[in-house]
């Protein structure tokens, strides 16, 4: 490799800063939302010194205020496939497949974001990329006009292409390519307040479903939210309001532990922003909106299994505060701490040498079982993050800013295989990732 390329992990650094600026311009509430994560976040490590130097000991401090994750929703398998193409310059790879047709949103999806720890650690940037199902739009006409009007398009700018090309090629790129490709890319996930259809035609896709209209209707696939990483949910949902921004009603995912479990989020309304037709005529078209997201620990897959069953039989309640104490109740059979969730094998954890096993590697030398290391105060073992997404919330999302227009669009069985046939790659799986990264954090510790 040449040494002269620019890294992945500085290609991306480098593309979500640029993305959070133009969001920033796009959206001015999200820069409110962004000062106010920074504030409750400050509070709570001030708040809480052991999880300030936990989060330090682990050089897990610095990606936390610029943590972020984006969405964005492609029309097509060919636009699909040439964003797998891009997110790799950036060290990015589709992980986990989230089938949202169940809940009646016409897409699957997946993350792209870095799957190694060092890449992580240094930005963890995710996409949310989902892909519209056409064929689950009802009516047939409407099905193929929304085809055609995609094949027209060109979201890719004409040196966005040639950079791939270049990089693919040639195995990277240099730093001033780097620079224009982090530039063009960007173009295509601007807002552009002109659509590429007349009224009628939006209004009739709309009609269909408004995710439809938001897909098909524009030249590009804007970015539709940014999310910061807070340390308390639960606080930023009760200041929101103070600061000029309405949440929505309730809290998605797991409730307040002590031990905080995958993910939990929370979002504020799509905002209704002007738009010109094609043709002039004035019109209006929510898509944007701002989430925020609290990350717990990864579970395993019989974790998993026990979340899903307990967030089914909780359901959803009226508001929030009914909600979260009927979650609370339903899942106070979840292990509450560390050691519980570690040893009946429900969460995922990063072993790390403590002084003493810095200062004895000949203590570990013969051990497997890192239960032993830790009872001989050799090892200690850390809540995994979880780096990815849940199915349930985010449909939860998806509905809280597009459910209450009309639909005409059939539920969808999953579809996997059809999904990784546009990508054009299969998708990785997230537990088997976890997996891995546990087995690698002890086999280093052990000196394996
Ligand atoms: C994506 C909604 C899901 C999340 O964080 O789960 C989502 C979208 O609206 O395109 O953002
Ligand atoms: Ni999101």
């Amino acid at each position: 490799m040449n040494q002269n390329w620019v890294t992945a992990d500085s290609i991306r650094e480098g593309f979500s800063q640029a993305m959070s600026a133009m969001y920033q311009q796009e959206v001015p509430q999200y820069g409110t939302l962004l000062k106010l994560v920074a504030q409750v976040n400050d509070e709570v490590l001030s708040q809480q010194p052991a999880l300030r130097n936990r989060l330090a000991s682990q050089d897990e401090l610095a990606r936390l205020n610029v943590e972020r994750h984006g969405a964005i929703r492609v029309g097509s398998a060919g636009e699909l496939n040439m964003l797998r193409r891009l997110f790799a310059v950036m060290g990015m790879f589709p992980v986990g497949y989230y089938d949202l047709s169940q809940a009646g949103v016409p897409v699957h999806s997946t993350a792209f974001r870095p799957v190694e720890r060092a890449a992580l650690k240094r930005n963890p940037f995710r996409l949310f990329t989902s892909l519209l199902r056409l064929e689950l739009i009802e009516s047939q006409p409407l099905r193929a006009q929304a085809r055609q009007i995609l094949a027209k398009r060109d979201i890719f700018t004409p040196q966005c292409q040639a950079l791939l090309q270049t990089c693919e090629q040639q195995g990277g790129l240099d730093e001033a390519q780097a620079q224009s490709f982090i530039r063009e890319l960007l173009e295509t996930f601007r807002w552009h307040g002109q659509t590429t259809v007349d009224g009628e035609t939006y209004r009739a896709l709309a009609a269909q479903h408004r995710l439809i209209a938001d897909v098909v209707c524009f030249p590009g696939c804007h970015i539709n939210h940014l999310t910061p990483r807070t340390l308390d949910i639960d606080r930023v949902q009760a200041l929101m309001p103070s600061y000029g921004i309405t949440p929505k009603a309730l809290i998605e995912g797991p409730p307040r532990r002590d031990v905080p479990l995958l993910l939990r989020q929370t979002s504020f309304k799509a905002l209704e922003e002007p738009v010109r037709f094609h043709g002039g005529e004035q019109g209006a078209h929510t898509a944007r909106f701002g989430e925020i997201e609290q990350r717990g620990v990864a579970l395993t897959a019989k974790g998993r299994a026990l979340y899903d069953g307990l967030l089914r039989e909780a359901g959803q309640g009226e508001d929030n505060l009914s909600h979260q104490r009927r979650l609370s109740e339903v899942f106070s059979i979840f292990p509450h701490n560390e050691i519980t969730l570690r040893q009946q094998g429900l969460a995922f954890f990063q072993y790390y040498l403590t002084e003493n096993g810095r200062r004895h590697p000949e203590r570990l030398a013969g051990l497997t079982d890192p239960q032993r290391a830790i009872d001989q105060g050799l090892l200690s073992a850390s809540p995994m993050i979880y780096e990815d997404f849940l199915p349930v919330s985010a449909a939860g999302i998806f509905q809280s800013n597009l459910a209450d227009g009309p639909r005409s669009i059939t539920q969808g069985a999953a579809s996997r295989e059809q999904f990784e046939q546009a990508l054009g790659a299969q998708v990785i799986d997230e537990i088997a990732l976890y997996e891995e990264l546990q087995q690698q954090s002890l086999a280093e510790c052990l000196g394996k």
